[in-house]
């Protein structure tokens, strides 16, 4: 049996800094502040998606090398999806991953070409990664699925439709709609990338993952709404979260903090349940379950 996946997130976060110190351009070139503004963005995180990636490969029998790009590349879609978030005209936000964003660092016109430009970059390196072994039919559907999660029907759809509900409360109905196409979307595609990159597989384990991503997917989003009323009330229960300052609807406005932690606790039990198929295998996804559900942000 092998070491537990907690004993190779290290060298997985390792790869991932290998691969964006590969593909991201160097502060030394042409034009050089953009490029040093793309790095100065992508550092820090969790890298959850990233580890989501290669944890779904170890439990599909991949090679680490396979996922490089696909790892990458759904990090490169965060980081811009984190950046532009952060703009005076969306959440307008002066912090980030405990440092000053990207337009408080730069300036607002380099943070929207910084989330242009790695959002183009990241089809790029799936595109260009001609030695992953993974085949170009492949990485073409790779490519579809990424686009389709990052964009208009996935998570910039949702974001739209964060903004647009401003100030009006939500249905369970909408808010779940609205967190499965803006969170939920980028996290079920981790699942599908890797099972992609695996070629062809039995449907019943790309079911398995698929609904795997999508449990997760959704009690991410849950789970971040919880903590940021937790987070606020600890703060001295004085300052309003940004939620609230903003009116937007959270699991717990809408359904009530008990129901909503009873809803995120049932979709990861239920992400958890679908690796059944996978036997020991599925030991990666179990703990990444089980790392995510225990995070306090
Ligand atoms: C602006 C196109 C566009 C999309 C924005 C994902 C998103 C859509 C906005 C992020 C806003 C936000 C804080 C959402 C809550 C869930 C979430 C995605 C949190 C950030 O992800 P983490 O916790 O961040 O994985 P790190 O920094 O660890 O990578």
């Amino acid at each position: 049996m092998s070491a537990p996946f907690a004993e190779r997130l290290a060298p997985y976060r390792q790869r991932l800094d290998d691969s964006f110190a590969r593909w991201l351009p160097t502060a030394q070139t042409y034009p050089a502040r953009l490029h040093e503004a793309m790095r100065y963005a992508s550092d820090g995180g969790k890298r959850l998606r990233p580890l989501l990636v290669y944890a779904a490969g170890e439990v599909l029998g991949l090679p680490a090398r396979a996922l490089d790009a696909a790892a990458c590349a759904i990090e490169m879609i965060h980081v811009y999806s984190l950046v532009h978030d952060d703009l005076p005209a969306m959440d307008d936000d002066a912090l980030r991953r405990g440092r000053p964003t990207t337009h408080v660092a730069y300036d607002e016109a380099t943070a929207i070409l910084v989330g242009d430009a790695l959002q183009t970059q990241a089809f790029h390196v799936i595109a260009a990664d001609d030695a992953s072994g993974i085949d170009a039919a492949q990485r073409l559907r790779m490519i579809a699925v990424l686009a389709e999660a990052a964009g208009s029907r996935g998570m910039v759809g949702g974001q739209a439709v964060d903004l647009e509900s401003e100030g009006r409360t939500l249905s369970l109905a909408e808010l779940e709609a609205l967190h499965v196409h803006k969170t939920g979307a980028m996290i079920r595609a981790c699942l599908q990338l890797a099972t992609l990159a695996a070629g062809e597989r039995p449907p019943a384990q790309v079911e398995a993952l698929d609904h795997y991503g999508k449990c997760i997917g959704l009690a991410f989003q849950i789970q971040d709404d919880i903590l940021d009323i937790e987070s606020s009330s600890a703060a001295l229960g004085k300052t309003a979260g940004k939620d609230e300052a903003h009116l937007k609807s959270t699991y717990p406005s809408v359904m009530g903090l008990p129901a909503a932690k009873v809803r995120a606790a049932e979709l990861f039990e239920s992400a958890r349940e679908s690796l059944a198929i996978f036997s020991d295998a599925a030991e990666p996804l179990l703990w990444l379950s089980r790392h995510i559900e225990g995070r306090d942000r």
